[in-house]
């Protein structure tokens, strides 16, 4: 397996909601490295940037100013296939046919409202990270439990 690293952003309805630690412990519970953590008042324009590819969707000028309508948690999570896993632990984009044990489906029950995002493959979490971190708010460290949880 290869050491990868995602973006994940609790949304602002996570935070509002204090689902903060909740969500957190999922992906640290699961035996992922947190390695970038900050809470952000999103500007309008890293939130297009950051949903530029759904520009032309009806849903986008909602969606941005819901990204920019209170803070939100961005994080970068390192681990073995983290990319893929992240969005399993994460669930389908709509919380309600999100599978249960899901961070949708147990906490969600709108598309529009739906918690958390990950990026959804290996380059647009690299493009994304460098998106919304700088290189020296990543700490690149070696947690002492990690012969416990990997070969
Ligand atoms: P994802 O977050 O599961 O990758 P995408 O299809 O990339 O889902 O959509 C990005 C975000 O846009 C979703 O997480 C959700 O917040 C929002 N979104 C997607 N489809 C809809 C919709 O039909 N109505 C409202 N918001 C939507
Ligand atoms: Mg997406």
């Amino acid at each position: 397996m290869v050491l990868e690293r995602t973006f994940i952003a609790i949304k602002p309805d996570g935070v509002q909601r204090g689902l903060v630690g909740e969500i957190i412990c999922r992906f640290e519970s699961k035996g992922f490295t947190l390695v970038g953590l900050k809470l952000v008042q999103v500007s309008r324009e890293l939130a297009e940037q950051h949903y530029g590819v759904h520009r032309e969707r009806p849903f986008f000028s909602g969606l941005v100013e819901f990204i920019i309508s209170a803070p939100l948690v961005a994080m970068v999570w390192e681990g073995d296939g983290v990319v893929a896993s992240a969005r399993k632990i994460i669930g389908a984009t709509n919380p309600l046919t999100a599978e249960p044990g899901t961070i949708r489906g147990d906490f969600g029950v709108n598309i529009g409202r739906n918690l958390i995002h990950g990026s959804d493959a290996i380059e647009t979490a690299n493009s994304e990270i460098a998106l919304w971190f700088l290189d020296e708010e990543l700490v690149s460290w070696q947690p002492s439990l990690s012969g416990w949880i990997r070969e």
